[in-house]
């Protein structure tokens, strides 16, 4: 049996499993939380101060090993990433619970990474430039920056994980990884996998433990240099705020308030889908998710009456069931916050069109399960049309125009990702033009970025370098350019003197 699926989770520092000398919290699987997937550490900060040294001392080794060699083993990842994708995506959904389709989505998310990033390998390049004086040349090369802090979030147990820790390796820098306490268990199998790929000790370091203990010690950690955090805007911004001073490589990926614009003139069934796929999949715990739908005022009564209908056809249940449409939330405080926005939804004049309350019978009585939900005539100024509330929750709010949809979709903290559904090619190029969310989609939800493009919002839903992508993105994250005069005349040449 391999350590990290005993059911005590381990740290994995300098090489070695270890049990950590912290106490032990439950992680459950919240479709049933009967079933106790493993008991995850609450790691001390010496094992973080461990971990940290352990990435310094690796640094060096690592730095110097070269890019293609490095693409090599996560190229081996990559192959023990597809080899693993059914039992690993299986042990996402029974520890995270979003549907089996979207479990193995999340692992092949971790698998588009590790190519893409292997690839990367054989492709840091520079500049090469002339110079303004004879026999000199000019270059500008990628280096690594150190020890990196990855924090990760639950909603997305292996493919965030993979959007931090193969591009930070593939440019040369070294890891301590902290994965939430509620997908821990993914987590240690994804560093098991590239443990077992070959990274040499040091090089990846998984210490588990709480956000506010272990999270930010290791961000703040003397011995880091940069943090990539994916979570909410309100711990981002604290852990950029305390990472300001010292001057580390900062990413933090945070909030969304995602809005779908249905024009009169799109395609209803198509815009449907994408509605219920973007608002209600991964039960709307995507930063990502469709949580707002903008719908021109001559469809709305018809559009809002398509996604009732369709809303209650869907199955709640059990994400390893094959029919469920939408699995649980997370935990308890991520259902009592959605059931308590049907109240805020209510007394703000919101009307209740569907759903609202959690659902308790049968099969579903140990789950943290809740009825996919929709408000109409919710207006701009609602806080249910402002705040996240990453649940299976939709606020649909009515448009006279596009500029006026536009104006709606725009005017939040927040700003991840947009859509727009219309046949009209103006109409897409003026939201493409205008709408000032990181992400724009035509003609398809708010979810479903691919890896290979830079991922990243602007207000409270992005902090510092973008993620994913590759040199416009996740490798500007991780590298430093430097820039290289060389000049090879044997004689002081000196610029801008005449
Ligand atoms: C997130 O919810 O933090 O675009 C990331 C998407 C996924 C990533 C979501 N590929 O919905």
């Amino acid at each position: 049996m391999t350590p990290a699926s005993t059911k005590k989770l381990r740290n994995h520092i300098n090489g070695k499993w270890l049990e950590s000398r912290g106490s032990f919290i439950k992680d459950l699987n919240p479709a049933d939380t009967s079933d106790v997937v493993a008991h995850v550490p609450v790691s001390t900060e010496a094992e973080v101060d461990e971990a940290v040294h352990a990435a310094e001392e690796a640094y060096e080794g690592w730095r110097l090993t070269p890019a293609p060699v490095r693409g090599e083993i996560l190229f081996r990842a990559a192959e023990l990433l597809q080899e693993n994708k059914k039992t690993l995506g299986a042990l996402v959904t029974r520890e995270m619970g979003k549907i089996l389709a979207e479990g193995l989505g999340d692992v092949q998310e971790a698998i588009d990474m590790a190519f893409y990033m292997a690839g990367e390998g054989r492709r840091l390049t520079g500049e090469t430039m002339p110079s303004e004086l004879p026999s000199k040349d000019c270059k500008t090369f990628r280096e690594p920056i150190g020890v990196f802090a990855l924090i990760t979030p639950w909603n997305f147990p292996t493919a965030i994980p993979a959007w931090k820790i193969f591009p930070a390796l593939i440019a040369g820098n070294t890891v301590v990884f902290k994965p939430s306490s509620y997908t821990p268990a993914a987590a240690a199998r994804l560093a098991e996998i590239l443990v077992e790929a070959g990274l040499p000790p040091g090089v990846l370091n998984l210490v588990h433990g709480n956000g506010r203990t272990v999270g930010e010690y290791l961000a703040t950690h003397r011995g880091v240099n940069g943090l990539s955090f994916t979570g909410s805007s309100a711990v981002g911004e604290k852990l950029a705020r305390l990472c300001a001073g010292p001057k580390k490589q900062v990413s933090c990926e945070m909030g969304g308030k995602n809005p779908i614009i249905i024009m009169e003139d799109a395609n209803l069934d198509l815009a449907l889908e994408g509605a219920l796929w973007g608002g209600f999949g991964t039960t709307g715990q995507r930063c990502t998710a469709a949580s707002r739908l903008i719908v021109h005022e001559k469809v709305y009564d018809e559009f809002l009456g398509m996604l009732k209908a369709a809303t209650q056809k869907l199955t709640i249940g059990n994400g390893l069931t094959p029919a469920v449409d939408v699995g649980p939330l997370i935990n308890k405080d991520q259902l009592n916050k959605a059931l308590s926005y049907v109240k805020v939804g209510l007394d703000e004049g919101a009307t209740l069109v569907l759903g609202g309350r959690a659902l308790t019978d049968g099969d579903l009585k140990d789950g943290f399960f809740m009825e996919p939900t929709i408000f109409g005539d919710v207006t701009p100024e609602m806080r249910i049309a402002r705040e996240e509330i990453f649940g299976p929750f939709v606020s649909v709010i009515k448009a006279d125009s596009l500029t006026h949809a536009i104006n709606i979709a725009n005017n939040v903290e927040y700003g991840l990702s947009s859509a727009i559904y219309t046949n009209n090619v103006n109409s897409s190029a003026v939201a493409e033009r205008d709408l000032t969310a990181g992400i724009v989609y035509i003609n398809a939800p708010t979810i479903g970025a691919e890896i290979h493009l830079p991922f990243g919002g602007t207000g409270r839903s992005g902090l510092g370098r973008k993620e994913a992508g590759g040199r416009c993105g996740a490798i500007d994250m991780f590298t430093r350019m430097k820039v290289v005069y060389r000049d090879y005349s044997g004689a002081l040449q000196k610029a801008q003197i005449d």
